[in-house]
């Protein structure tokens, strides 16, 4: 019998992985889909969304609640009419644990200098490169929010000296912390910088020439690194490639960009200390999405407050 709240799918998703996933969720529940431009969506208290066509607020203007696609809301908050309905972002441990392996990776990557083994390998050169211990690097987090907080605590243990810097000061074991106006003092120290900031009008284009130009110059990685998996609005990418070219950065991981796809004429593409990833530092598993969204829509019937409820005037 299906006498729960209505719900809407809206995800720009893999559609195999959709179906896959809908096959276990939602049970008692209408599922209707956004593709669908037939589809009724009136009676849908509920759209589960991931850049949403601005269209569904007008075909479902009885939504209660918006459940996010992923952790980050910037491609939410943008769209126009939006309804002042709570957003949840995604939060879970599947999400973050995959998040911190591809920061560790890439932090390490850095460190144990793979992009100039690899340039090596290709030229069939033998040469042993200095091998500092990871204790000895500084891993500077900007962004200590669930994402941040985890990665933090794995850099630890696999024996970086980790800071990290927030918008409000964080107090967390073995870990020195920042608050945002303590951003200088922060960058001073970093060797390795890494990007797990939302999108917000005070992140855009935070990640520019000047802040790089702050970083620690005299690490042992030969210069500072810059890792980012937060939102490509943040970084500035002719800041990023002038400083790369310039030596100001030593090398980077990126796994988002302004424009996404990354254009194929970038410079960043043909870097040799320079690693993408395509968006892909960590996908959203969908069955846990749904799961997710499940577990707050009964909260919500039961007159439980929802969690994860994303603070738009903060923006994230
Ligand atoms: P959270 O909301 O839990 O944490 C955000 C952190 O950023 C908080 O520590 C917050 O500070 C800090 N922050 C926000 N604005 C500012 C500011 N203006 N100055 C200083 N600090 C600020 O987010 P998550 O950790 O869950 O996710 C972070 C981001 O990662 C997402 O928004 C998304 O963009 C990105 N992401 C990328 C993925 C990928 O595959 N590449 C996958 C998943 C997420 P405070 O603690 O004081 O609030
Ligand atoms: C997210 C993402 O925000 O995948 O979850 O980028």
């Amino acid at each position: 019998m299906l006498d729960k709240g209505a719900v809407v799918i809206d995800l720009k998703f893999g559609r195999h992985d959709v179906e896959e996933a809908l096959k276990q969720a939602f049970a008692g529940r209408q599922v209707l889909h956004a593709s669908d431009k037939s589809a009724d969506l009136s009676s849908a208290r509920y759209a589960v969304l991931w850049k949403p066509d601005p269209d569904l607020f007008v075909r479902a203007p009885k939504l209660e609640v918006l459940f996010s696609g992923g952790a980050g809301v910037d491609s939410i908050l943008g769209v126009p009419g939006l309804p002042d309905t709570p957003i949840v972002r995604f939060v879970d441990h599947t999400l973050t644990t995959r998040m911190s392996e591809w920061v560790v990776l890439q932090c390490l990557v850095h460190l144990r200098q793979v992009p100039a083994y690899l340039k090596q390998q290709r030229a069939r050169q033998w040469h042993e490169r200095p091998q500092p211990q990871a204790s000895e690097v500084t891993v500077g987090i900007m962004g200590l929010g669930v994402l941040g907080q985890d990665a933090a605590h794995k850099l630890k243990m696999m024996g970086f000296s980790v800071i990290g810097w927030s918008r409000s000061r964080k107090s967390l074991e073995g870990i020195e912390t920042f608050d945002a106006d303590g951003l200088d003092a922060f960058l001073e120290r970093t060797d390795i910088l890494v990007g797990l900031l939302p999108l917000t009008p005070q992140t855009r284009g935070i990640f520019n020439a000047s802040l790089f130009n702050k970083l620690h110059r005299t690490g042992p990685t030969s210069g500072p690194v810059f890792i980012n998996a937060g939102r490509g609005g943040s970084q500035v990418e002719t800041d990023l490639a002038t400083a790369l070219n310039s030596g100001t950065l030593a090398g980077a991981s990126l796994d988002v960009f302004e424009t996404e796809p990354l254009d194929t004429a970038s410079p960043l593409w043909v870097m040799d200390t320079v690693l993408i990833t395509p968006h892909a530092a960590s996908a959203s598993d969908v069955k846990a999405l749904f799961r997710n969204a499940e577990v707050q829509m009964e909260r919500h019937e039961a007159g439980e407050p929802l969690q994860h409820v994303v603070d738009r005037k903060s923006g994230y």
